[in-house]
């Protein structure tokens, strides 16, 4: 059979996490319409008769100069070094400019098979889409371009297709039942992470880590879950919680609701905010809030 691993690559937005999602057939990685919404390297793991494609979801290529940034740089990096093949992402509705013909060029020079899926080809004019693959070629990007619709699931069999053509005969490197390589616990964590991204301002979630303090399942079968939302700025936090705590309680409300569709069960939530101050920029906070260097 066909296995093997795949680097999911882009810039920050570009729609990585949906791609991978949608390949999975669940949802494996958060999503949001703000740049780095994924933090941690997360597989994502698919399974036909054609073989398996173990996709690994990275932070989006992003400039800013803090420290986590930086430690989610290096995971992209290292991932991109050490797989089969590279789906490089690109965002189509954002037209093609100067700097990333040369991010596809620099993956490319890796000498790792690559394939490059434009996306978001649902919401931009349809003749635009050979005039870009022009100005890549033009460009010198040699790798096959593969338009896509990861929100219409359009033209996702083919790249799928492709994928696999470039995978080695190989005995499976995840069981069947495997879909990701991140626990329930991070997943719930991440929910909340999402819905902040969702609900606040930029500079909100951006400086936002969710620690869950309380994971577990009772004998009733209702899971009691409390978590920390750790924000950066004693200011962040008055907003965090919004007038009379309102803003917190519609957060947690939505989060609950998608975490008992995770569980399949219903949930009991607790939410606290606290303040560490610019933990962005501290390697000891930043490790005690789950973000470490991979060993
Ligand atoms: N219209 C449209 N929107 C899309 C598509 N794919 C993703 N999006 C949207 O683009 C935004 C970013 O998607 P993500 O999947 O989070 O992007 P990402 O590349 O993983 O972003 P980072 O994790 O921040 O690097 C979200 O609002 C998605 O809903 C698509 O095919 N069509
Ligand atoms: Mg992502």
């Amino acid at each position: 059979m066909k296995s093997g691993t795949v680097a999911v690559i882009g810039r920050a937005n570009a729609g990585k996490s949906t791609l991978v999602n949608v390949f999975v057939g669940e949802k494996v990685a958060i999503v949001s319409p703000k740049p780095q919404t994924t933090r941690d390297r997360i597989l994502g793991v698919l399974n036909t008769e054609k073989g398996q494609i173990v996709f690994a979801d990275t932070p989006g290529i992003y400039r800013s100069r803090n420290a986590l940034t930086g430690l989610m740089m290096r995971k992209t990096e290292n991932t991109s070094k050490d797989v089969d093949v590279i789906l490089y992402v690109h965002d189509g509705h954002a037209g093609v400019r100067d700097a990333d013909l040369s991010l596809m060029k620099k993956y490319a020079a890796l000498g790792i098979p690559m394939l490059i899926a434009y996306t978001k080809i649902d919401i931009m004019p349809e003749e635009r889409i050979p005039e870009d693959v022009k100005r890549l070629y033009e460009g010198g990007v040699t790798a096959d371009v593969y338009p896509v619709s990861a929100r219409r699931g359009k033209n996702i069999g083919k790249l799928r297709d492709a994928l696999y053509a470039l995978l080695p005969e190989r005995e499976a490197l995840f069981s069947e039942d495997v879909v990701s390589d991140k626990s329930e616990k991070f997943m719930i964590s991440e929910i909340l992470r999402e819905k902040i991204l969702l609900g606040y301002d930029e500079e909100i979630p951006h400086g936002v880590a969710v620690v869950l303090n309380e994971f577990e399942k009772r004998e009733d079968g209702v899971w009691n879950i409390s978590a920390d939302i750790v924000c950066e700025k004693q200011n962040h936090k008055a907003i965090l919680i919004g007038k009379q705590g309102g803003a917190l309680k519609k957060t947690a409300s939505v989060a609950r609701a998608d975490m008992e569709k995770f569980l399949g069960g219903k949930v009991f939530l607790t939410v606290y905010v606290k303040v560490r101050e610019d933990w962005r920029d501290r390697e000891s906070l930043m490790r005690e809030l789950g973000y470490r260097p991979e060993e």
